[in-house]
């Protein structure tokens, strides 16, 4: 164990098991790396799943009331003549931004990382309740199903946008039928079930399991990020579960929480959605934030900068999330002077957004940087969320938001911030597949691949925010229809043919993950030269995760910690000859 210097052992006997069938090893396993693998496979299928719906709204949107590809294989209710119903599109912006969020970055990024990460960066053999572990992936499963299906039952799939406004769901208005929303209520019930148990076992986790020595200040900035997540799950899922149930019942029941008609108020929804989906989207962000300052670290050869401050700017991102849920209902007509509240609240959100870009930064400034894949898909986050936090600004001024509210610039600014993550999560799998896995991506696709969804990223969203200004509505399904916006069509086109080739390019990170699956190269315990405890363990760790439960010493970000080899670290950060010795070398 000699890489493990901040590690002795506490317990010399190696955790023993009796060899489980395959069901209870790959199916209904309690092993937190594997619910983990299994929550990465399911949330990289809905991936492209979310990812095909855009494709859609894209060529839609590029070349309006066109012969759609492939649309002569669906069926007639979504198409006439191979063009798209409008009514289609709107199932199509609702459900891809369902996936995305709901079915693909909170189950890959809280999901696989939260598990796999949670155990090995604390030093735990498994999560506090591997059972419930287990119970959570099996619960979000029927989830995934039931969204899925409910393209298929009659009225389609939810057509009310993920926000699912009362005034557009606590009826059926398309067709009378519109069984889709209900599914999308139970799925979203469901999920938040799933969430809940997940969510109870990391808080529980983080609180108890840690190996000696590991405070809370020398938790990794990753762990930070998922407990933090892990708390605001639990507060913020039970009030959408309140609100979706109350959704159901008026639309199954007969009540009138939200229709008019029965006394009900219909901005009750959107106060209660809000109230949850802000914190949702720091739910969203947060771990890829955790991940990327670990990231940014080991490949400066530097220790965060500020880690205290990161590790609270966090906590103050968690908690600002609540105050702040007004700024999506400027335009609902609210009292001018609760507006001004919700802006300055929504702008003091920039303080500790600002600390963390800061911090990066300063990781950064004189390290040894590495442009290594995952590093590379690390600064792109930090990239796409310096773009999005600055458009927030505007957003967040009731006056601009008043111009803005409702145009592609919110689609611009929301898709650097949440769609951005998908860089947080790109920078995750390259980082931690050896650990996964045992074996090393190419690196040389893994540059390629960032390259062109870099570039294609930025060229699918950044136009959008001319478009937004310009006044181009979202959630339109024909730009043509509107004189105003005719000359700058060619924008649509520009834009549409740049996402085609970012979802072309993500073949190159097909390929290269189940290629490195099967034959990539065997990975060493720490192929990275990282600093934190996974990278102790072997490649892939076996049940019960270390040959013994470690001890730790030395947090993650301590430049003594023998982890770091004294030539790794820039010139004038080396200690010299006598702390190399000192540091068990
Ligand atoms: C990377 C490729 C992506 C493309 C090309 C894309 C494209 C689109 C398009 C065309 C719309 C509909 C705009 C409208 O008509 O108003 C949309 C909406 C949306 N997208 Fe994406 N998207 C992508 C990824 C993502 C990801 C990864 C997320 C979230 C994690 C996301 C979240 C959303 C949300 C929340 C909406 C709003 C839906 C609504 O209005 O209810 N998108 N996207
Ligand atoms: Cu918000």
């Amino acid at each position: 164990m000699s890489e493990a210097g901040a590690v002795a052992a506490h317990d010399a006997h190696a955790v023993h098991h009796e060899e489980l069938g395959f069901i209870r090893t790959y199916i209904f396993s309690t092993d937190h790396k594997m619910i983990g693998r299994q929550f990465l496979f399911i949330s990289l299928v809905m991936l492209v799943f979310g990812g095909l719906m855009a494709m859609m709204m894209r060529w839609e949107l590029a070349w309006p009331e066109s012969q759609v590809p492939f649309t002569q294989w669906i069926p007639e209710p979504y198409m006439y003549d191979g063009h798209m119903d409008p009514a289609f599109y709107n199932s199509l912006f609702t459900m891809h931004a369902t996936l995305m969020i709901f079915f693909v970055v909170m189950p890959f990024m809280v999901g696989c990382f939260g598990n796999f990460l949670i155990p090995l960066m604390i030093g735990a053999g498994d999560m506090a309740f591997p059972t419930l572990n287990m119970l959570s992936f099996w619960t979000a499963v029927p989830a995934n199903i039931l969204i899925l299906y409910s393209f298929f039952v009659p009225g389609g799939a939810a057509a009310g946008g993920w926000t699912m406004y009362a005034t557009l769901s606590a009826k059926a208005i398309y067709t009378g039928v519109d069984w889709g929303v209900d599914l999308w209520i139970i799925s979203l019930i469901i999920l938040g079930i799933s969430s809940l148990m997940g969510s109870i076992n990391y808080i529980t986790t983080v609180i108890n399991m840690r190996a000696p020595g590991m405070s809370w200040f020398r938790l990794p900035l990753v762990i930070w990020s998922l407990f933090v997540t892990a708390v605001l799950l639990l507060l913020a899922l039970p009030v959408l579960t309140a609100a979706l149930a109350m959704l159901l019942f008026d639309r199954t029941m007969g009540t009138s929480f939200f229709l008019p008609e029965g006394g009900g108020e219909p901005l009750l929804w959107q106060h209660m959605f809000w109230f949850f989906g802000h914190p949702e989207v720091y739910i969203l962000v947060l771990p890829a934030m955790g991940v990327t300052s670990d990231i940014l670290s080991t490949f400066s050869r530097k220790p965060i900068f500020g880690y205290r401050a990161m590790a609270f700017s966090m906590i103050a991102l968690a908690f600002l999330s609540w105050i702040v849920w007004g700024h999506h209902m400027f335009m609902s007509g609210m009292n001018p002077a609760l507006g001004t509240a919700f802006m300055l609240s929504t702008m003091v959100i920039a303080v500790p957004s600002a600390i963390k870009t800061f911090n990066w930064l300063g990781t950064l400034w004189g390290g040894n940087i590495r442009f290594t894949s995952p590093m590379l898909f690390a600064l792109g986050f930090v990239s796409n969320f310096v773009i999005g936090g600055l458009s927030g600004i505007y957003m967040a001024s009731t006056p601009v938001d008043i111009f803005i509210h409702d145009t592609y610039f919110i689609v611009a600014h929301f898709h650097y911030v949440v769609a951005g993550i998908i860089f947080g999560m790109f920078a995750a799998i390259y980082y931690w597949f050896p650990k996964m896995f045992g074996r090393m991506m190419n690196e040389t696709l893994g540059k390629i691949h960032f390259a062109l969804t870099y570039i294609f990223f930025n060229g699918a969203f950044f136009p959008m925010h001319f478009l937004g200004v310009a006044g181009h509505m979202r959630r339109i399904y024909n730009p043509m229809q509107y004189e105003f916006l005719q000359h700058m069509q060619w924008w649509n086109v520009f834009i549409t043919m740049s996402a085609y080739c970012l979802f072309v390019s993500q073949f190159t990170f097909i390929f290269n993950f189940f290629w490195s699956l099967f034959a990539g190269k065997k990975a060493e315990r720490n192929p990275w030269q990282a600093n934190t405890l996974e990278w102790t363990a072997p490649s892939p760790p076996g049940h019960g995760n270390f040959d013994a439960l470690p001890t730790v010493y030395r947090g993650p970000y301590e430049y003594s910690s023998p982890l770091v080899k004294e030539d790794w670290l820039p010139q004038d950060r080396r200690l010299g000859p006598e702390a190399a010795v000192a540091g068990h070398h």
